[in-house]
C-alpha cells in the first residue's frame, strides 16, 4: 500500500492520549501485533528517548523536518521528552540525507526538503534496501521479544544509558509515548542473558544516585536476582552500598559482580559474610528452601545478624523465618515492597515493614535508594504482609475486570483502542488502568508484575479472608480468573496477560 512515509524517517509521532513525540519509522517488530484496523494505514515508530516502539496510524505521525519545532513542548515537559529531542536532533545532524530508492531505483542525494516533497511517491516498509544504514537504535529485540542487545550507538551515548530504566515509569505514565511498546527482557530461569543484558547497561550507567542517599557502611547481602531483586540491587550498587549477590541461577548475578558486587556462593556465606540479608524470591516454598535448606540462611544467622525478608509470602511463613532467625540470635524484619519491574528499577518502590524497629531504622539509606517511601507499621510480624496482600488484592481485581472489560468491548463490536483512551482520560485514569490496557492492546505480556505472583497473592488474600470470615466475592472470582490464566500457560507473563483468560 502505498504510503507517504519510508523506513528510517525521522518523525513526530502521535498517540492517542499522548503528546506528538519524537521517533523514527523502523522495521515492524514480528512479536508486535499489527493494529486490528487496517483501513488505516500504520507505520511501526521507535520512540526516542523511551526507547519503546508501537504501530501508530500515519494520520498521525508528522515527518520532523518538515514540522521541526511545530510539537516542540514548552510547559508541562514530559519526563524523558527534552532527551528525546537531543536524539533525534543527533540523529538528524548525523544523516541529514536519509535516503532509499524513490522512482526508477535511483538514489539520489536531495536535500531533506527534495526528500519531503518526493516522499508522496514512495512505498511502504517492506522494500527496505537492505545496504542502507540500519537506523541507530538504543537498544534493539532479536530473536525473541526477550532477548535484548545493546547496540554500540548506545554504549557511546551515556545520556541516554541512564535513561534506560525508564522506557517509561509505570507511575508516569500519561507523560511519555505508549506503555504497551517497552523493551522488556523475560525471566526464564536459566536465561539470564534475557533478563542481564539490558540491566547489564543499566549497571554500567555512571551512577545516578539519590543525591540525599548516604549508604550506610554495613555490609549488605542480597538473595534472589528476580526482576525485584535486579532492580533493588542495581538501586544499592548505584547509591554506593557494598553488596554481595546470591541467587539460585548463579548466571544472573554475573553482571552484578561485573559491576562491583561481590557474590556468595549459597545463603549461609552470605548472610555470615554481612551484616544485613535481604531476600526477595517467588513465593513461601522458595523461602523456606532459601532459610531452612542446606546451606540455608539459618546456617548464617548468629547473634545480631540482620535478615530482611522482602517476598510476599503467607504470614505463617513469615513467622516461622522470624522465630528461627531470632532463635539463633538474629535480628529480623518483614518488609514486602508494592511496585513491579519499573519502580524496582527505578528506586521508586513503596516498602512495607513490621518487625525490628532498630533494623528497620538500620536500613535506611537502602530503602532510601530502592524505594520512594517507607511504612513501618509496627512489630506484630504478618502486618506488612497483611498490607501487601490488600495491596495486591485491589490490584488483582482491578487488571481481572479491566481484561473483562477489554474482553467484553471487542464483542460488543467496540474499538478497543477507543476503549484504553476512554478510560485513560476519565476519572478511571491511572498507571495501571493505562500501563495494562495498553499491554492488552499490543498483547504484549512482558513480565512487570508475573501472573502467576499476582494468582499467588490472591489466592494468599482469600486464605486470609477465610480467617476472619470476610466474603470475598470478587477477589475470589479474579482468583478464578488468573487460575485459567495460569493453566493457559501464561503464569510468567504479566499480569495482563489475565485478558487471555477472559477472551478466551
Ligand atoms: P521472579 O522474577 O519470578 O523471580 C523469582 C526469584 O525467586 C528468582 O530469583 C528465583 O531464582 C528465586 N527462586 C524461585 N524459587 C526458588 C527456590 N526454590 N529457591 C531459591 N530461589 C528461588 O519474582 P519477582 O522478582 O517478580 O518477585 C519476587 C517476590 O516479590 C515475589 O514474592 C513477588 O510476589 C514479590 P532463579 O533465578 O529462578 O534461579
Amino acid at each position: 500500500m502505498a504510503t507517504g512515509f519510508e523506513i528510517h524517517d525521522l518523525v513526530w509521532a502521535k498517540m492517542k492520549g499522548f503528546p506528538a513525540w519524537p521517533g523514527k519509522i523502523i522495521e515492524p517488530k514480528p512479536e508486535v501485533k499489527r493494529p486490528a484496523n487496517n483501513k488505516k494505514v500504520h507505520h511501526f515508530i521507535f520512540f526516542f528517548g523511551s526507547e519503546n516502539y508501537a504501530w501508530i496510524p500515519e494520520e498521525n505521525i508528522y515527518l520532523y523536518s518538515d514540522h521541526r519545532d511545530k510539537f516542540k513542548l514548552e510547559k508541562r515537559v514530559p519526563k524523558g521528552f527534552k532527551e528525546a529531542l537531543e536524539a533525534i536532533e543527533d540523529e538528524l545532524k548525523e544523516k541529514p540525507f536519509i535516503k532509499k530508492k524513490t522512482d526508477g531505483g535511483q538514489n539520489t542525494n536531495k536535500s531533506t526538503e527534495t526528500q519531503t516533497q518526493a516522499k508522496r511517491k514512495r512505498v511502504s516498509s517492506s522494500d527496505d534496501n537492505p545496504k542502507q544504514k540500519k537506523p541507530k537504535v538504543i537498544a534493539k529485540v532479536t530473536g525473541s521479544p526477550s532477548k535484548i542487545t545493546l547496540s554500540p550507538e548506545h554504549k557511546l551515548k551515556p545520556k541516554i544509558r541512564a535513561e534506560l530504566p525508564s522506557p517509561r515509569p509505570e507511575h508516569n505514565l500519561p507523560m511519555s509515548p505508549p506503555s504497551h511498546s517497552y523493551i522488556q527482557a523475560s525471566l526464564s530461569p536459566g536465561n539470564a542473558s534475557a533478563s542481564t543484558q539490558i540491566e547489564e547497561t543499566l549497571l554500567k550507567v555512571k551512577p545516578v544516585a539519590k543525591p540525599s542517599v548516604i549508604p550506610t557502611p554495613m555490609r549488605i547481602g542480597f538473595l534472589g536476582l528476580g526482576i525485584m531483586g535486579q532492580g533493588m540491587v542495581m538501586n544499592l550498587l548505584r547509591s554506593g552500598h557494598e553488596v554481595t549477590v546470591w541467587n539460585r541461577t548463579a548466571l544472573k548475578c554475573r553482571d552484578f559482580v561485573k559491576s562491583g558486587a561481590f557474590k556468595g556462593n549459597n545463603p549461609a556465606e552470605v548472610v555470615q559474610s554481612c551484616d544485613i540479608t535481604f531476600s526477595c524470591v517467588a513465593d513461601s516454598t522458595a523461602v523456606k528452601d532459601l532459610v531452612f535448606g542446606n546451606y540455608g540462611v539459618l546456617q548464617g544467622i548468629s547473634k545480631g545478624k540482620c535478615y530482611v525478608e522482602m517476598s510476599t509470602i503467607d504470614e505463617e511463613t513469615m513467622q516461622d523465618v522470624a522465630e528461627a532467625i531470632t532463635a539463633r540470635g538474629g535480628v529480623f524484619l518483614e518488609s514486602p515492597v508494592v511496585g513491579s519491574r519499573v519502580p524496582a528499577l527505578e528506586g521508586q518502590l513503596i516498602i512495607l515493614a513490621a518487625g525490628e524497629r532498630k533494623l528497620y531504622d538500620e536500613c535506611y539509606s537502602c530503602f532510601e535508594a530502592i524505594g520512594k517511601k517507607s511504612l513501618y507499621l509496627g512489630a506484630d510480624i504478618g502486618a506488612a504482609t497483611r498490607m501487601k496482600l490488600i495491596v495486591n488484592m485491589v490490584m488483582g481485581t482491578v487488571v481481572a475486570g479491566l481484561a473483562e472489560a477489554m474482553a467484553m468491548a471487542e464483542k460488543v463490536g467496540l474499538d478497543q483502542e477507543d476503549v484504553a483512551e476512554v478510560l485513560s482520560v476519565g476519572a478511571l485514569s491511572c498507571p495501571t488502568v493505562i500501563h495494562k490496557s495498553q499491554a492488552i492492546l499490543s498483547q504484549r505480556y512482558d513480565p512487570h508484575f508475573p501472573l502467576q505472583h499476582q494468582q499467588k497473592d490472591l489466592r494468599l488474600s482469600l486464605l486470609l479472608g477465610d480467617k476472619v470470615e470476610q466474603p470475598l466475592y470478587v477477589a475470589s472470582a479474579a482468583n478464578e480468573l488468573y487460575k485459567k490464566a495460569r493453566r493457559l500457560g501464561y503464569g510468567e507473563s504479566d499480569i495482563s496477560a489475565v485478558y487471555r483468560a477472559a477472551s478466551n
